[in-house]
């Protein structure tokens, strides 16, 4: 089964987009997300000039080699780019496979563990009021985990609270904004704010928080501490975890549990934190850690300690990588969660899928493949326009996590 042709979709239906998509002798096609919000153009380039020219006419079926050949051939191995590149790569050949062997993924990777895939939802407020009636109004949607995001007095802009109409989107046309935060009034904040949801929405509700990297290790112990009476699901990304180890300290003060890992791109982001059990979900997924074989990897090492996934899925991750991670989390035996943030209505323009969200559940497509077409005439439709991250500070102007 030959490539004879794979080629990169640049396209921005409501936000920027990468798709690659390979063909095959035989006619079947596969495609696999290539995103990475804010460097789209690194991993477009690093596919089109030194990836790309490498598949054509290698054999489609022998998906470990390719993985093998792109990791290890590369010599300058690991970093978003490089595995979100490989991860493309990657789940374009495994939509080949199974549309091949005509069965959804899910069957191929080792058939189902569950009817449906937990999934949680965003609710954000810019104030307290806001955010308690956005939580109403995902409980009313039919979700069992809900996410709190809030803004905090006198902040203007704070990660997870959108403005304006249609889904958050963090990445702002143009160059980088600046935002400030301030980690007291946070801190002061936070535990009032999950003492309000629990008062209004009682204790069966799953309830998760993204601290989102800002905190010290120390200060994220204070925070996992004072959340513990609202029995979180997770609390997300509590300390920049480069630092595998800043964890133990999180670990020794509080059992909130804790979940990061979104920006990690191999298991060796991982391993401390997995091996020594110091968070309970990892939050790694399949476009920037290397594809469905690597987090088959991360997620298999994770199961042997007691650790779960938890899928980061905000919509700079494309319909793409969503379908395929519908079908991981149906067949992974170590599932824990998986994020769900809808896509604007012009993504959905240029991708179809088939899966679905029902009573609090994902139900994964039982078309062949991950389910998941792009339309690549209504792509050309949407160019790609520069679009980056916001650039944190803290009130003295000192550059923070974002
Ligand atoms: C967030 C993301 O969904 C999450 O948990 O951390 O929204 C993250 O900020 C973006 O994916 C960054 O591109
Ligand atoms: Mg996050």
């Amino acid at each position: 089964m030959k490539i004879i042709d794979a080629r990169v979709i640049v396209s921005s239906p409501g936000r920027n987009l990468v798709t690659l998509k390979i063909e095959t002798e035989d006619g079947i096609s596969g495609i696999g997300d290539a995103t990475l919000n804010g460097r789209e153009l690194a991993v477009v380039a690093y596919l089109q000039d030194h990836v790309v020219p490498c598949l054509i006419g290698r054999d489609a079926r022998r998906i470990e080699d390719i993985w093998q050949y792109l990791y290890r051939g590369a010599y300058w191995r690991r970093g978003p780019v490089t595995m979100t590149a490989i991860a493309a790569v990657d789940v374009a050949l495994w939509d080949i496979k199974a549309k091949a062997a005509g069965m959804p993924l899910y069957q191929l990777l080792g058939g189902r563990s569950r009817e449906g895939a937990l999934a949680y939802g965003h609710a954000d407020g810019r104030n307290l009021e806001e955010a308690l009636a956005s939580v109403e109004k995902y409980r009313k949607a039919g979700y069992r985990a809900i996410r709190v995001q809030c803004g905090l007095p006198d902040i203007e802009k704070v990660y997870g609270v959108h403005v304006g109409e249609g889904p958050y989107e963090p990445a702002q046309r143009g160059l980088p904004e600046e935002e400030r935060w301030s980690t007291p009034a946070y801190m002061r904040f936070v535990p009032t704010l999950f003492a309000a949801v629990r008062e209004n929405f009682g204790e069966e509700v799953a309830l998760l928080h993204d601290v989102h990297h800002r905190l010290t290790p120390n200060e994220a112990a204070r925070v996992g501490k004072d959340l513990e009476p609202y029995r979180l699901f997770f609390m997300e990304d509590a300390t920049p975890a480069e630092n595998q180890e800043g964890f133990r300290l999180i670990r020794r003060a509080t059992t909130t549990p804790l979940a990061t890992g979104e920006v990690f791109n191999s298991v060796w982001d991982a391993k401390a934190l997995i091996t020594e059990q110091l968070i309970d979900y990892v939050r790694a997924t399949i476009v920037h850690a290397g594809g469905i074989s690597h987090m088959r990897t991360i997620a298999s090492l994770a199961g042997l300690y007691g650790v779960r996934t938890g899928f980061h899925g905000a919509t700079d991750l494309s319909p793409v990588t969503l379908g395929a991670a519908i079908h991981f989390d149906t067949w992974l035996p170590n599932f824990g969660i998986q994020e769900y943030m809808a896509h604007a209505e012009e993504t959905m323009q240029v991708f179809s899928h088939g899966h679905r969200f029902e009573d609090g559940y994902l139900i994964v497509s039982e078309a062949p493949g991950h389910g998941v077409e792009i339309d690549e005439a209504k792509a050309a439709l949407y160019p790609y326009q520069p679009a980056y991250l916001p650039v944190n500070r803290l009130e003295d102007g000192t550059v923070w996590d974002w």
